[in-house]
């Protein structure tokens, strides 16, 4: 077994927006995909927005991360339900039989990397590796596909057997659905550690209430599942989500709490047993655990939802032990939640120091906010080491994706231009460009795998 080190590096890994992000408002719940759907999105701005947030990030003095994009559309999907010939032939039928179905196949969802895995630093596990479980995301079938690529890239990513193991996402069953780590807080104090799993569906033992009008995505069985394959040592606290909040367009834990380190903030509505909740982290973290209740009487659930104030990012830059607060734009637009954020800075006790506002609109407008976007991975200094540079940004790599963005993306991208077989060719393209930016050799994706240029997989490392 590896020694453990006591200072650890929150490394957040950020999704790479793709080449087809576009509103085709396919998540039903998700009030901001809704209500953008069948507009015109422009992923050449979301992508420049999503690297703008990482270099914020870095400038901070933070370590970051990068997640690539998954190859779209995902022709293999498109087989599977029975459309036949040529990728374009693909394409064209599919649009013309099933739209929605083409939609999801060139969904760039997996941008949102906090839906990405479960991830528990190996200080919490009884085998002392950092163990994930990639979420199977079977709740809408654009998401669904994302779980074999994200397997593949975490394995590429996180490839030391050693010191981390990568599991495989549950079983692909509604009983196991999984959405990840937005529905997951690790929280940690001196006197302890918890993680607060978050789950809407009812159990498997029908017990617990439903929401009445959207669907719920997380199963308490699945984050069951995920503790005990992580051998998890520190303690488990499992609350379910209000379903009111759920109602009120709150798909995703993250979207009406985040926490980090000692603190959590949440807004009272968030739990459906609040007090029982609260109660059960107390025990575990002591009387250092901060908690930042925001009341409705504050901060509406839909000004929350509105504003996606919870779905900021904490973060620990500084030597102080103060946090920052990576906010969304639309949390300063918002004069509640700018409020609530002004009260939470000038409480004296409470330990946020700052508070930034970023701008991922065109991310924003298909639900995803500054905290969706990332995958947060705890290391020690030696996991750091052992983790594929490749992977992690530098200022020179930053630039070369902006380059490689203003290059290869469209400025405005409708969903009925899905259909287009140009944008099939442009995004293995730029795909193709992107693994020699990042040296993962010529067989990354599939496209590269079975194309006749495919050649033995090489993905070695930089460095
Ligand atoms: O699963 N939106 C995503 C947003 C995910 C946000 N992630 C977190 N809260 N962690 C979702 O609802 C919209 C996609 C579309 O319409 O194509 C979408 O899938």
């Amino acid at each position: 077994m590896i020694p453990k080190e006591a200072i650890t590096t929150e490394v957040n890994f950020d999704g790479l927006v793709g080449p087809s992000h576009n509103y085709a408002g396919l998540a039903h719940g998700n009030l901001a995909s809704a209500l953008h759907g069948n507009q015109i999105s422009n992923p050449r701005a979301a992508a420049l927005q999503g690297i703008e947030k990482m270099r914020f990030l870095r400038s901070l003095g933070l370590t970051q991360g990068i997640l690539p994009p998954q190859e779209r559309p995902h022709v293999e999907l498109l087989r599977q339900l029975g459309f036949c010939g040529s990728d374009h032939a693909i394409v064209e039928r599919a649009y013309k039989d099933a739209p929605l179905v083409l939609a999801a196949s060139y969904s760039s969802s997996a941008m949102w990397a906090a839906n990405a895995a479960t991830v528990s630093p190996s200080a919490d596990t009884l085998d002392g590796k950092v163990h994930f479980t990639p979420a199977n995301m079977v709740s809408s079938l654009h998401r669904s596909i994302e779980a074999d690529a994200t397997f593949d890239a975490l394995s590429a990513i996180f490839f030391d057997k050693d010191r981390y193991s990568v599991h495989r996402p549950l079983p692909a069953t509604s009983s196991f659905a999984d959405e990840g780590a937005a529905n997951h807080t690790r929280l940690c104090t001196r006197e302890g550690t918890a993680h607060l799993f978050v789950h809407g569906r009812i159990g498997l033992d029908g017990k617990g209430v439903r929401p009445a009008r959207f669907p719920a995505r997380q199963t308490l069985e699945a984050s069951r599942a995920i503790s005990r394959r992580h051998m998890l040592q520190a303690t488990s606290v499992y609350a379910q989500q209000s379903p009111k909040a759920i109602d009120a367009g709150v798909f995703h834990n993250d979207v009406i709490s985040v926490g980090h380190h000692n603190v959590l903030l949440y807004h009272e509505r968030a739990f459906l047993h609040e007090d029982e909740t609260l109660q059960r982290l107390r025990a575990v973290l002591g009387p250092s655990f901060c908690e930042i209740r925001i009341r409705e009487q504050e901060l509406s659930l839909e000004d929350a939802v509105k504003s996606y104030l919870f779905n900021s990012q904490l973060v620990s830059p500084r030597s102080d032990g103060m946090l920052e607060l990576i906010a969304p734009a639309e949390a300063e637009g918002n004069p509640n939640a700018f409020r609530a954020l002004r009260r939470i800075q000038d409480t004296e006790h409470l330990p946020i120091a700052a508070v930034h506002f970023i701008d991922v609109r065109q991310s924003m407008n298909n639900g995803g906010g500054p905290a969706c976007l990332r995958l947060r991975v705890e290391l020690s200094p030696d996991e750091l080491k052992c983790v594929n540079p490749n992977f992690i940004a530098d200022d020179a790599l930053l630039d070369a994706l902006v380059t490689w963005v203003e290059r290869h993306y469209r400025d405005r991208l409708h969903p009925s231009e899905l259909r287009d077989p140009k944008l099939l060719q442009e995004s293995r393209t730029a795909l193709d460009a992107l693994t020699k930016i990042l040296h993962l050799g010529s067989s990354f994706y599939p496209f590269q795998r079975s194309g006749p240029a495919a050649r033995a997989s090489d993905s070695g490392r930089r460095g």
